[in-house]
């Protein structure tokens, strides 16, 4: 039985100050030992948020870092920064870093790498647009987007791994994906990691789903037999955060 993962993504929102107020607002609300929690913060206040949150159920992961040790790469986040104050996971491959800031499935699986190389759990985005799912080419695009990220990646950190589906038509818009779509989706990704490495595998790692999960959509999301949890946008900065995480209680 794989546990589920629920993490926040709480992208370019709450200063340092404000991050200590919602931890301490959301502590109470978000404990619940039978998921695993994560709160994924903007880089400035990842220190504030892993002294906050200490002695809770909540981990702490960052939503991007570079895929160099270090160096002249100004602006950028080296992956032993981050172990440095204790931060957990790491979002990979977002489709607004893609959309952004040029990111590419060569440069996620280079992150990806390198975060298990410092022991960093990555969870690595994938996703389609409107135009790709209205082509009928979903499935052949999130294939691709999984075969480069793991390119490399051993079967025992791919076991370790969390991908997180997310329908870019989905994100941010309120159109959240039916169960059904996002089973669907889910379930190719499973089926793509037992080919790349084996059933085993397949079997542990966890796939979230993401894109306008609210506390109404969790529970039957959460129920499908390939989705292992969501990557939570939006809902994550609200109180609704943990109605999402108690979602079997
Ligand atoms: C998708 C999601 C979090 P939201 O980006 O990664 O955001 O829940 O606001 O659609």
């Amino acid at each position: 039985m794989r546990k589920k993962i629920i993490a926040g993504n709480w992208k370019m929102n709450k200063t340092p100050s404000e991050t200590v107020a919602l931890i301490n607002e959301l502590k109470p609300l978000v404990a619940n030992d039978e998921v695993d929690v994560v709160f994924c913060v903007p880089a400035i206040s990842l220190t504030k948020a892993i002294e906050t949150a200490e002695g809770s159920n909540i981990s702490i992961g960052a939503e991007n870092m570079y895929f160099e040790e270090s160096g002249a790469y100004t602006g950028e986040i080296a992956p032993n920064m981050l172990t440095d104050i204790g931060v957990k996971y790491v979002i990979i491959g977002h489709s607004e870093r893609r959309e952004y800031f040029a990111e590419t499935d060569e440069t996620v699986n280079k992150k990806v790498l390198k975060a298990f190389e410092h022991g960093i759990t990555p969870i690595i985005c994938c996703g389609e647009s409107l135009t790709q799912r209205e082509q009928g080419i979903t499935i052949d695009w999130i294939r691709q987007q999984i075969k480069i990220a793991f390119l490399n990646v051993t079967s025992k950190q791919a076991k370790t791994a969390v991908i997180a589906y997310e329908p870019i038509w989905a994100i941010g818009t309120g159109k959240v994906a039916t169960s059904a779509q996002a089973q669907e989706v889910c379930h190719a990704i499973r089926d793509c990691i037992a080919e790349i490495y084996d059933e085993a595998t397949a079997e542990a790692i966890r796939i979230q789903y993401g894109g306008s999960v609210s506390a109404e959509s969790a529970p039957e999301l959460f129920a499908q037999p390939d989705i292992d949890g969501g990557l939570v946008g939006g809902a994550s900065l609200k109180p609704d955060f943990g109605r999402i995480v108690n979602y079997n209680k």
